[in-house]
């Protein structure tokens, strides 16, 4: 630590160099925010050189598609922890899903990543060390009680509201706890914002499990009790345990589970709210519920819960001796009713999910003969030539809510409305990783441009004229 803060204050101006080899210095350093501390004035320093040379380039164009489109392929988010291929899929700070499952540390005897080392190389772009890792897990571990009202109010809530509401009810009224707020109510220099942010971001990716595992015992398991952290454990064992599962299986299942339902880059709904919001300086809190009520919509993370009552739907009508010829009339049929086939298609990616992938490897190595995995298969074989069939579908190939739901339900958890509260668990390590870095680049408020169709219209036609014009002159 005394060497870490020595070679910081020497550097007071940024050298030379990529930040990759400049922080290689620290990167035996397990305090996370110590290695953010020297981080973070390169990183803003090469944001401001690069702003200062290259603000004016264009990097596209607007049409007027884009702007009744949902904003498709429109190039106007900076976010520095994931980029998402259309035709590859996700890479989290330059690693694809597979290089993150060889490269980042596992838990002793375990073979999947542990999602505290997807953090880590999410928020400062480095693949971490075990001991990096563990300091993280200790950390989170440390820091999962939640304030006395938060359980009060979830004990209080209806059974029959939505696990997402209650979720992001809880994390809503966690932000009593709001170091950030309560700094900034006092007068913070906004050079500080990031640090206050980092720390309400680590509590409250510490204490969602909590309110998460709270919600699922109130709900499916009479309310019992969650029973107590342990801080020798990883932060996926302790939500296991704290969900009531002791299958060492499942417990791995949710470590994969939680890395790879991290980030997908910046224009995602989630992860633009959390961000939007977050650029009106509303606490990490605040910022991350909005995110959550974005998440818990059918076309993006409930279409995990939505899968799961398809395959349900299918195996009501065609029981589970269901031939091939009997799916494609009942996907012909939910087409045909105006409904979406769940778990298929995609705003951004044109192949398959990777994180689809992943979890069918993660199937055919431990429940090849699950029922309802190999339905699941079969549809993999059915549905993107139907989909394509239809000539509007852009993307005919499964997401990552097409297989999530079959192995959390094999294991026992066939509560599918509660399946979106796992994938909001996730979602905080990337969206959270972001909000620390938004802040500490200083981005400001957001505040796109909008136009009525009149407005529209009168552009549309102004700019042929001068086109026109040009073409005669
Ligand atoms: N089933 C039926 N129709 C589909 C479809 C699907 N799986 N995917 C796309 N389409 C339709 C769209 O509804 C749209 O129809 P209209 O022109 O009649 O409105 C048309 O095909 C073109 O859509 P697109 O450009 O291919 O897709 P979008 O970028 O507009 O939408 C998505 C992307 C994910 C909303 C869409 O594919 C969908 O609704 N999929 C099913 C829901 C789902 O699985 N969502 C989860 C996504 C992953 C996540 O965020 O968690």
């Amino acid at each position: 630590m005394a060497l870490f803060r020595t070679l910081s204050l020497r550097l007071s101006s940024p050298p030379q160099g990529s930040i990759s080899t400049i922080v290689r210095a620290f990167s035996d350093h397990t305090d996370l925010k110590d290695v953010l501390n020297n981080k973070i004035p390169y990183e803003q320093e090469r944001v401001k050189k690069f702003r200062k040379e290259h603000g004016n380039v264009k990097i596209g164009e607007i049409t007027v598609d884009m702007a009744y489109g949902g904003m498709r392929s429109m190039k106007g988010l900076v976010t520095e922890t994931s980029v998402l291929d259309p035709e590859e899929g996700i890479r989290f700070r330059g690693l694809s899903i597979p290089e993150c499952q060889r490269m980042l540390p596992k838990a002793k005897g375990g073979e999947e990543p542990l999602p505290e080392g997807l953090f880590w190389l999410l928020i400062t772009g480095d693949v971490p060390n075990e001991a990096q890792v563990k300091s993280l897990s200790k950390e989170w571990a440390s820091r999962a009680d939640l304030p006395s009202h938060v359980v009060t109010m979830l004990n209080n809530f209806p059974a029959n509201l939505h696990p997402m509401s209650q979720f992001s009810a809880a994390i809503t009224a966690l932000n009593s706890e709001s170091k950030y707020a309560k700094a900034y109510s006092e007068g913070l220099h906004k050079s500080k914002y990031w640090e206050y942010v980092y720390e309400d971001s680590m509590d409250l990716i510490a204490k969602l499990p909590t309110v998460a595992a709270t919600i699922y015992r109130n709900l499916y398991r009479d309310g019992s009790s969650i029973g107590a952290i342990d801080t020798k454990k990883d932060w996926s064992a302790n939500f296991a345990s704290m969900l009531g599962y002791t299958d060492p299986q499942f417990t791995e299942l949710l470590r994969l589970y939680l890395t790879i339902h991290s980030d997908h880059e910046g224009g995602n709904v989630s992860a633009h709210t959390v961000h939007l919001i977050g650029s009106a300086l509303s606490d990490p809190y605040l910022s991350f519920a909005g995110g959550m009520n974005g998440l818990a919509g059918p076309l993006h993370g409930l279409a995990n819960q939505e899968v799961l009552v398809f395959l349900n739907k299918i195996t009501a009508a065609l029981g589970d001796g269901w031939t091939k010829e009997g799916l494609v009339q009942l996907i012909k049929q939910q087409l045909a009713s105006g409904q979406v086939v769940p778990g298929y298609g995609h705003a951004v990616l044109r192949k398959t999910d990777p994180r689809y992938t992943c979890q069918r490897e993660f199937a055919l190595k431990h429940l090849p003969d699950d029922k309802m995995f190999k339905l699941v298969a079969q549809l993999y074989e059915i549905v993107p030539d139907i989909l394509l069939q239809t000539g509007k579908v852009k993307n005919p190939w499964p997401n990552v809510d097409a297989h999530s739901g079959v192995l959390l339900q094999h294991y026992g958890m066939s509560e599918m409305s509660y399946y979106t509260v796992l994938f909001g668990v996730s979602r905080a390590l990337g969206v959270l990783a972001s909000l620390v870095w938004d802040r500490a680049l200083g981005l400001p408020l957001e505040r796109p441009k909008s136009m009525s169709t009149d407005g529209l219209m009168k552009l549309v036609k102004s700019l042929q004229s001068q086109a026109n014009a040009a073409k005669g002159a």
